[in-house]
């Protein structure tokens, strides 16, 4: 059975995110892409209609929208407003994914429940995902973040980088080594409190797209964790960051589709309008063409998304689905964009029209969450084997 129809709940949710991108981050993205402030305003509301931890359980605080393919439908919307937004947005529930997978009863009540509420200023709370570090990139297994047990618990010494809400997270799900001669299986995954001693915010990066998402560098100096805030078993962490991944990686993918959509969107109605030649350039065979394809690229992008977020959704192994998804969308991203720009001419050059900033947000896509070669090395070990 094959079906492309969506649940009167998922058009709800869908609709609902499209008129917040509509509404409340279309009027705003060049304004944060210009100055890179933290979006504050934009998530308090999002905060407010439920969009930031909608995919929680309920007896955690969150909406319960537990399916993949729902949360796709969302995550695109956001990202066609903004994905500089979107990317803060996504980092709370790429943060929380470690305690959703893995997390005991305890620390989902505990960390989830503190997630959806708000700071005693109102904003809403962040989370962050700290796996990568500045010689462990691709290799996340090579990391150095040490991890030595102590009496109660454990001390974490080592530096993240690149880290999504990184020196201002309330939470982080925190991947260390307690023996690096163990490669993955010496990794161990813990929650840590922005809070807590020993956590430093590092340098902010000056990005060339998706300026409204903070990314820094965390330092964790002899951070004291307490042995409750070990996320599965010791070893294990490394495993959990795979997992996560898996879940994740659909997630960005669509977002890309999401960028890709503005882009086209815009395109569209600008070549209809505008005429060279006695005639909307639209109606010239080579600008008609490109449209074909970007309209084309898209949807084929989008199908392997929900594709992957499907399987995840029957508990399915979508390991090598979850990386053709993120291989092939962002690409499409990427091309889209760089198209628009070029329908557009001159002006799609200048700031005065927003295809110049989908296109600097697009690179990103082909990078993080694991670039689109590390994508193809996971598409093509599932394909030909291991080792
Ligand atoms: N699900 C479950 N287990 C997985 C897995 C997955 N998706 N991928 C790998 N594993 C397991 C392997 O089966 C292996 O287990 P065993 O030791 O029991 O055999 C273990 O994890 C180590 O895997 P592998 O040998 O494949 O590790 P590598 O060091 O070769 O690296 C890649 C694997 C390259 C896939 C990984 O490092 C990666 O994804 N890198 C990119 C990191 C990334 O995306 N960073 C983005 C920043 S996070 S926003």
């Amino acid at each position: 059975m094959i079906g492309f129809d969506f649940s009167e709940e998922q058009q709800r949710l869908q609709e609902m995110a499209h008129e917040f991108a509509e509404k409340e981050m279309r009027p705003v993205a060049a304004h944060y892409d210009e100055t890179e402030e933290f979006p504050w305003p934009v998530l308090r509301k999002a905060n407010d209609v439920g969009l930031l931890t909608y995919a929680f359980p309920e007896e955690y605080g969150g909406a319960g929208v537990l399916s993949q393919v729902t949360t796709c439908l969302v995550t695109e919307e956001l990202f066609w407003g903004c994905a500089g937004i979107s990317t803060a947005m996504g980092a709370i529930m790429l943060g929380a994914l470690p305690i959703l997978i893995s997390g005991t009863e305890a620390q989902k009540k505990k960390y989830l429940g503190m997630l959806t509420e708000t700071r005693p200023d109102g904003n809403p709370r962040l989370a962050a995902f700290a796996l990568t570090e500045p010689d462990a990139g691709s290799d996340a297994a090579a990391l150095k973040t040490s991890a030595k047990k102590v009496k109660g618990g454990w001390v974490l010494n080592g530096t993240k980088h690149f880290i999504t809400n990184g020196g201002i997270a309330d939470v982080y799900t925190v991947y260390a080594t307690h023996d690096p001669s163990q490669g993955a299986d010496g990794i161990d995954c813990f929650i840590v409190e922005g809070g807590w001693d020993g956590v430093k915010p590092g340098k902010k990066e000056k990005k060339m797209g998706i300026r409204a998402s903070h990314t820094a560098q965390v330092h964790f100096e002899d951070v004291f964790v307490p042995e409750e805030n070990l996320l599965g078993a010791e070893g294990e962490g490394f495993f959990v960051a795979m997992q996560v991944l898996d879940k994740s990686r659909p997630m960005v993918a669509v977002g890309a589709v999401g960028i890709a959509r503005a882009a086209f969107e815009a395109a569209l109605a600008y070549s209809l309008e505008r005429k060279q030649f006695g005639r909307p350039i639209a109606k010239q065979q080579a600008i008609g063409f490109m449209l074909a394809d970007m309209a084309t690229k898209i949807d084929a992008a989008r199908l392997l998304c929900h594709r992957s977020a499907w399987l995840l959704d029957q508990d399915l192994p979508s390991m090598k689905e979850s990386s053709m998804a993120k291989s092939y969308a962002p690409d499409v991203a990427m091309e889209v964009t760089t198209d628009a720009v070029q329908i557009f001419g001159g002006v799609g050059y200048t700031r005065e029209y927003p295809v110049e900033k989908w296109m600097r947000d697009a690179k990103i896509m082909q990078i993080f969450e694991g670039t689109t070669q590390i994508q193809k090395l996971v598409i093509s070990r599932s394909l030909i084997g291991f080792g």
